[in-house]
């Protein structure tokens, strides 16, 4: 469990002073070793094919454990979180009736969030050497990113496969700046002992697999991506399973239900950034403006510099198709009967299949 004392690794002055400045509270220097163990995990995982169509995943496999790929002559993967938490807020009744939108999505990109207080931290202990001495990432890189934030002892890894700190539970976002400078960091932070001080999960514990319903967590640490809703709603561009969509329940962008049952996250702490206190989609999209998106274009003036941009206009509706069915959406019926005639097959085919649903229960 979360221990009632917060962990915070060792780390140089100069750092804490560079992460202070931008509001960063997990924080941790890795060394940049590879662990050809988790490579070969890692390589076995994509040979499943868990991955589904993250093509980029595979792409990604001899770096993820590689520092020294990205960065040649990296000597320090220094790790930060920024926490997103935010409570449920606008409960539209006991039966809600819109789509469900993860929290990391709520406000502004975090790519684009941590992304520039990462490059601002990175600059400041950079400050006069040559700016091929770091590289700065934040999700899109193909670093194993929780993996290294165990390592430097900013987390540790919990079952839902999450990095998990005992501040902020697993609500927080992750970027690192791969560094050729060396920094003077205790030994104990890299080590497991050190890891470990945050806590673990509790034995005997199974939520997060439990309550997932399409079944993507096989067990501890272990995703199949490609059933995963979060994958579904935002990196799957194509048709989704039929035996999945029942199962998806309201969300149309991201699922946090793995995050939401698990009693390391009962304390978090709330954010307090306002790029993520600040909606743009916010916590549910009515589904009625989604399906009335006509064009690229209105949906970039209603969701820039949103997350949500990632899923596309089409995949949007798409996802606003299932979850209309799902949440019994009566009034919507002929919305999704004239999308059914959707020139765009993908649009046109799951709004027949949510068509269908209803008229099948009616
Ligand atoms: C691809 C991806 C996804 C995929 C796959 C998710 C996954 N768990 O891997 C999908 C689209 C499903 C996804 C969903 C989400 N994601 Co995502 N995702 C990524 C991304 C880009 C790569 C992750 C990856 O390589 N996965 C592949 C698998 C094989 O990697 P792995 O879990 O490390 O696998 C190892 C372990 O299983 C390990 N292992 C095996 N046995 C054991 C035993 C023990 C004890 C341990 C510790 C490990 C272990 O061996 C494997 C091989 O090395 C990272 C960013 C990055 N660059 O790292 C973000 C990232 C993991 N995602 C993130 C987030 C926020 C999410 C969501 C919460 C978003 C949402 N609300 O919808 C969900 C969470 C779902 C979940 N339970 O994972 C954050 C997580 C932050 C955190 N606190 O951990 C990251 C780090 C992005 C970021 N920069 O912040 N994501
Ligand atoms: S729900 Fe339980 S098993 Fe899953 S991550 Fe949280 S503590 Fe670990």
């Amino acid at each position: 469990m979360i221990p009632r004392v917060p962990y915070d690794p060792p780390i140089p002055q100069e750092l804490k002073i560079a992460t202070d400045a931008e509001g960063l509270e997990v924080i941790g220097i890795a060394s940049p070793a590879g662990s050809p163990e988790r490579e070969r995990d890692y390589v076995e995982w994509i040979l499943r094919g868990f991955h589904g169509s993250m093509e980029y995943l595979r792409r990604h496999a001899s770096m993820k454990y590689r520092p020294e790929a990205l960065l040649p002559g990296c000597r320090s993967v220094i790790v930060v979180g920024v926490n997103y938490y935010r409570r449920t807020t606008t409960e539209d009744g006991p039966r809600p009736s819109n789509g469900r939108v993860a929290r990391y999505a709520w406000g502004r990109d975090y790519h684009k969030v941590l992304g520039s207080m990462l490059r601002r931290v990175a600059r400041s202990l950079h400050d006069g050497r040559a700016s091929e001495n770091y590289r700065v990432f934040v999700d899109s890189g193909p670093l194993a990113e929780r993996f290294f934030a165990e390592r430097a002892g900013a987390a540790f890894v919990a079952k839902n496969t999450l990095a998990v700190t005992s501040r902020f539970g697993s609500w927080f976002v992750i970027g690192e700046i791969l560094s050729a400078r060396t920094f003077d960091v205790e030994e104990r932070a890299r080590t497991a002992a050190g890891a470990g001080v945050h806590g673990g999960c509790p034995r005997g514990c199974s939520r997060c697999i439990d309550v997932c319903p399409t079944g993507a967590l096989l067990g501890p640490y272990q995703i199949d991506a490609s059933k995963c809703i979060s994958y579904l709603t935002i990196e799957h561009k194509g048709a989704i399973p039929v035996e999945l969509r029942r199962k998806m329940g309201g969300w149309v962008f991201g699922c946090d239900l793995c995050q939401e049952v698990c009693p390391l996250n009962v304390r978090a702490e709330v954010t307090t950034i306002p790029d993520f206190t600040n909606s743009i989609a916010g916590e549910r999209i009515r589904l009625d403006e989604i399906l009335a998106l006509e064009t690229d274009a209105e949906f970039t003036q209603r969701f820039a510099g949103s997350p949500v941009m990632r899923a596309g206009r089409r995949g949007l509706i798409r996802n606003a198709c299932i979850a209309a069915a799902n949440l019994d959406r009566y009034d919507l019926l002929e919305t999704l009967r004239r999308l059914a005639h959707n020139p765009d097959d993908l649009i046109a085919e799951h709004a027949r299949w949510a068509v269908d649903e209803l008229n099948s229960r009616s």
